[in-house]
């Protein structure tokens, strides 16, 4: 049984996963509208990865005796200046959401519910490896700065990065 304040604190995060898939659905849109259709694919996959986030969350809250809330979702950025400023909100966002689970966890050891403990895990977990991609695709956009080649090439192979991690992952 989830005690109120966990209850809380997972509703939280619920929105902020909620939040995640909608600011990456609107990074998605821009992308497309720009003609970068490997990272608009990217990014879709991106976002229905955060919408499987805050599921499993809600799927929890419920099973756990407490009711998952649907709340109402700041509306995200629409537009960017650059594919370098919106890969670095993306990294800044992912770096926010890692800060977020951390607290959860400091939270359920502190409150001593090990079960919700050991359920966020697997968000520790998914937090390091969406930093760490986050800052590759950053670091390669870096690199290719003003170049239009460099970019068309990043946008064929960002495709491929995002096959392969869906390949890594195992269905939930
Ligand atoms: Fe990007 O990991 Fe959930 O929010």
């Amino acid at each position: 049984m989830l005690s109120k304040s966990i209850e809380k604190a997972l509703n939280n995060q619920i929105r902020i996963e909620a939040e995640s898939s909608q600011i990456y659905l609107a990074m998605a849109c821009w992308a497309e509208v720009k003609g970068l259709e490997g990272v608009a694919n990217f990014m879709y996959d991106q976002s229905d990865e955060e919408r499987m986030h805050m599921l499993k969350l809600v799927r929890f809250v419920n099973e756990r005796g407490g009711h998952a809330q649907v709340s109402a979702l700041k509306a995200p950025n629409v537009t960017f200046n650059s594919f370098k400023e919106m890969f670095e909100k993306l990294f800044d966002h992912e770096v926010f959401v890692s800060e977020s689970i951390n607290e959860l966890v400091h939270i359920t050891l502190q409150e001593k519910d090990y079960a919700t403990h050991n359920f966020l895990q697997w968000y520790v977990s998914e937090q390091i490896e969406e930093e760490a991609m986050a800052r590759t695709i950053l670091d390669k956009i870096n690199m290719i700065g003003n170049d239009k080649g460099g970019l068309y090439l990043f946008d064929r192979d960002i495709q491929q990065l995002s096959v392969s991690t869906a390949a890594a992952e195992s269905p939930e």
